[in-house]
């Protein structure tokens, strides 16, 4: 019985994927049309995660009242995606809700004379067109742009073929393998032993697509660009990079759901670790959870987690042999420039510092495309939270300089973590821009002496 019924849904998303692409079953791969004409083809999976009718609305907080109820709503209800907690006074919050609570929803925001905005009707239209923005996997490696998004596998074919190209100058890294036995991989840029390093995180949150398509973007123009000042950063500095420290997360958001944002551990009926709750630094005391159902479950224990352990190993190995000096986490959206710490409104030693140079990164962003970026130590600006790798990477590695950009869109984004393929090749250059700032601003402080 069980293998009739798998057949007549194979059958049935055949036939309609055919009907849907018009030319063939083989132009569709990982629910993404190669030919372009083929319509929501996520629509004819039966095990993709979709969001039809979902709508995104903005909230603001007015009062004590309003606060204690979104609490309590987001506790009691997988069917409203949060994104962030209802804090404080003045705050505006987006929240995904889904189609069949919408009357609910707004029947709440009435009730309680709730001020908000709807910024998107139907999430699945930003899905479907995000995953058109797609390449499909297999395509040749050379073909790599800023101008779509990329498999796993490709992204690291690219790093392959860059390494052959530029074999002086480009080592291949390995950290090791993922939970579910990805491998975590990422390059080293730069030969001269006694050079400061730069060390890039990205990709620890699976649906930020952004930021491994950012880290790809530095390491081409470290390895391509012919600005003076890109060769300056090129010779001066080690760059090492890891685009995506969640892969199995990464390959889930393309096969499976786009939303996903842990890595894929399993926990009886769900999965999954926030991975920047899981660093070892006052583990779990605040923005955490848990409970492995929510999206920023901290995990069973501190550093649980292989992705975390390998990344610790990883930098506990290089930090000194390398001369890490310089950390950065990239993530998406909000447009802000983070420093430690996460967990406590207590400022570091060096707050003074991190904050000059982040008012610099900035400005150099805005300098460059208009964009306002807000900087500022991560509990003032985007929220008090735990067990991130960034706050590790200060206070345990005692790498000086630690940022986590948010990159685009914007706080009231219509597409949450969907950044239309457009906005890549913009988003990459500011962040550089950003880096570049913070980089030229440590050294005439003397932070890579
Ligand atoms: O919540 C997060 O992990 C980050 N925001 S995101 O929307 N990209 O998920 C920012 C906070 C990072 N927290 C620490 N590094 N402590
Ligand atoms: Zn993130």
């Amino acid at each position: 019985m069980l293998t009739w019924q798998i057949g007549v849904d194979l059958l049935v998303i055949t036939i309609l994927t055919m009907a849907a692409c018009g030319s063939g079953v083989e132009n569709v791969a990982d629910g993404v049309c190669k030919t372009g004409g083929c319509g929501p083809v996520s629509a004819v999976r039966s095990d993709q995660a979709r969001y039809d009718n979902y709508r995104i609305y903005n909230v603001q907080f007015d009062n004590e009242e309003q606060i204690k109820l979104f609490q309590k709503l987001e506790d009691q209800s997988d069917s409203l995606t949060f994104i962030g907690h209802a804090r404080e006074i003045g705050q505006k919050l987006s929240i995904l809700v889904a189609a069949h609570r919408v009357a609910d929803f707004a029947d709440i925001l009435k009730t309680y004379k709730m001020q908000h905005r709807v910024l998107t009707y139907n999430f699945q239209e930003k899905i479907d067109r995000n995953l058109r923005e797609v390449i499909p996997e297999g395509i040749d490696p050379s073909k790599y742009d800023w101008h779509h998004y990329f498999h796993l596998k490709t992204i690291y074919e690219w790093i392959d073929q860059m390494a052959v190209k530029y074999p002086e100058r480009l080592t291949v890294l390995d950290m090791g393998t993922s939970t579910q036995g990805n491998q975590i991989k990422g390059v080293k840029v730069g030969h001269n032993p006694s050079n400061k390093a730069i060390f890039i995180e990205s990709g620890i949150h699976a649906r930020e697509w952004i930021a491994p398509a950012t880290a790809t973007y530095i390491i081409n123009e470290l390895l391509t660009s012919t600005a003076d000042y890109v060769q300056k950063l090129a010779s001066n500095y080690n760059w090492i990079i890891f685009p995506c420290v969640n892969p199995d997360g990464y390959k889930y958001t393309f096969e499976h759901d786009r939303m996903w944002r842990k890595n894929r551990q399993l926990f009886g009926t769900c999965r999954g670790v926030d991975l920047n709750r899981n660093y070892p630094d006052h583990w779990n005391t605040t923005g955490s959870s848990s409970d492995p159902t929510r999206y920023d479950f901290a995990g069973p224990t501190s550093a649980s987690e292989l992705e975390t352990q390998r990344l610790i190993e990883f930098i506990r190995n290089n930090v000194e042999k390398e001369h890490i000096k310089t950390y950065i986490a990239l993530h998406s959206y909000s447009q802000m420039l983070m420093f430690p710490s996460g967990y406590t409104k207590e400022r570091v030693p060096n707050y003074d510092d991190l904050q000059e140079f982040g008012k610099k990164a900035a400005a150099a962003i805005k300098a460059e495309s208009g964009r306002d970026y807000v900087s500022g130590s991560l509990y003032e600006t985007i929220y008090p939270s735990s067990g991130g790798s960034m706050d590790w990477a200060y206070s345990e590695a005692k790498i000086p300089i630690a940022y986590t950009f948010e990159l685009r869109g914007p706080p009231d984004s219509e597409d949450l973590f969907i950044l239309p393929a457009a906005e890549i090749q913009p988003t990459a250059s500011e962040a550089f821009a950003a880096i570049r700032a913070i980089v030229e601003a440590a050294a005439e402080k003397d932070y890579y002496k």
